[in-house]
């Protein structure tokens, strides 16, 4: 058991509760916590002092990332999602490799990273995620819509996903899953087979979804550049869906019992795409660094409409970025975000606080990301300069404003100090 004493613990609940002079007491879960004066009548134990201006918060969820194309820095042609798509379908660039892809496991979980949602869309990370001190949920994808093709992309997937099953067992902090590429990408046949594979497994499924005008243009009204490149480049004459609805109402079957839903982008969903999305129980994954590189419109997460669903932060990968650190997403987030709406910064900073913390957790289906009895100790110490008069409510915001890796003093995962 561990007791330790910080100036604040930011809970990252759902009331935003911030703890002045707080202390918790943990193993492998979090036993206790709470103000310091009671925590110490209360456990009679000597509680480890971080030092003036330590923080304690949840450790870090960046629950979209493609380790595998963190090698391809420049290589893709940013400014138009069809050129962009273009550039990665005949790229020239190598993929990762293994050191590569453990460094930037590595240089994560330094900057606060306690999980991660990995992309794996060639099995190249499977490895390195199962073996890395980070809380990895792999997501195996899936894609195609020739059929002539379908068996070939069966067996490749199959034996990916079944080399992540296996590496999972006895590993708590490997999680398999499956992503279900996209809709302008993924044909019904495939989409379906990939939802059952999901439910017999019990896995999470998550898809990139309405990230573009492009996507939308071709999925809903079989035109636009997208159309044109699918048929001139690829000669894929026909659509996977009449619409992205459609391609939505295929999850009314995702019935995993112990995995979730996610939607990454949705920059472009309606009212209707929300409350289907809504109804699916599924999460939004908002990764707004690569929506401006790749000319998506941005997603008005404080519009009204948004109220009901579980939104988080994520960066891509540096195929669409040039940061795959979670605070570099968070600081351009509060830049945007309080630029493109009336909400008061403060409110957008707890927010943005949540979506890179507890609602990542909801996103990857997690116990995690949240300062809460029995809940997983990951977490975070951070120090910096606070001013000794520090109003509570505008930690949030100088936090995500002035965080560097340096700040952070001490990660925490499954209760073992790993820093
Ligand atoms: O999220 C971004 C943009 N949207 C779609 N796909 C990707 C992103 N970053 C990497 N990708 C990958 C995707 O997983 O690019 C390929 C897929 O393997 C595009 S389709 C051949
Ligand atoms: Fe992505």
């Amino acid at each position: 058991m561990k007791y330790i004493k910080v100036d604040y613990i930011i809970c990252c609940n759902n009331s935003f509760k911030i703890i002045k002079n707080g202390a918790i007491v943990f193993d492998k879960h979090i036993i206790d916590f709470g103000v310091y004066e009671d925590m110490q009548k209360k456990h009679k134990k000597d509680f480890e002092y971080q030092g003036k201006g330590s923080i304690l918060m949840p450790a870090f969820i960046n629950p979209h990332t493609h380790l595998e194309f963190c090698n391809n820095t420049s290589a893709f042609e940013y400014g138009n999602f069809t050129k962009w798509l273009k550039s990665v379908v005949f790229a020239k660039s190598p993929k990762a490799n293994k050191k590569q892809i453990k460094q930037a496991l590595d240089d994560m979980l330094f900057c606060g990273v306690g999980s991660i949602g990995a992309i794996s869309s060639f099995g190249l990370d499977i490895d390195e995620c199962a073996n890395s001190k980070i809380n990895v949920v792999l997501f195996n994808e899936i894609l195609g819509s020739k059929k002539n093709m379908f068996a070939d992309i069966k067996q490749d997937f199959k034996k990916r996903l079944n080399k992540s099953l296996k590496l999972s067992k006895n590993n708590n902090s490997f999680i398999p899953a499956i992503s279900i590429h996209s809709p302008y990408s993924t044909s019904k046949t495939i989409a379906n087979y990939a939802i059952k594979q999901a439910n017999k497994h019990n896995l999470s499924i998550s898809s990139h979804f309405l990230e573009s005008i492009d996507e939308r243009d071709y999925i809903n009204k079989s035109k636009g550049a997208m159309k044109e490149f699918f048929k001139r480049v690829l000669s894929i004459n026909k659509r996977n869906y009449k619409s992205s609805l459609e391609f939505l109402s295929l999850f009314d079957n995702f019935k995993s019992h112990k995995g979730v839903l996610s939607f990454v982008h949705c920059n472009l969903v309606t009212k209707k795409h929300i409350s289907k999305i809504n109804s699916l129980n599924a999460s939004i994954i908002h990764c707004p660094k690569s929506n401006t590189l790749l000319n998506s419109p941005l997603l008005k997460i404080y519009k009204k409409t948004f109220s009901k669903t579980n939104i988080s932060l994520a960066t891509d990968s540096l195929s669409s970025n040039n940061s795959m650190h979670i605070i570099d997403e968070l600081k351009y987030a509060i830049f945007l975000h309080s630029n493109n709406s009336k909400t008061d910064i403060h409110t957008i900073a707890n927010n943005l606080l949540l979506s890179a913390t507890n609602n990542a957790a909801i996103s990857l289906g997690l116990k995690k990301g949240v300062v809460k009895t029995n809940y997983d100790s990951d977490f975070i110490i951070t120090k910096f300069k606070l001013s000794d008069n520090i109003n509570i409510k505008n930690i949030a915001l100088n936090l995500i404003l002035n965080i560097k890796k340096e700040n952070i003093k001490s990660i925490y995962l499954n209760g073992v100090c790993i820093r």
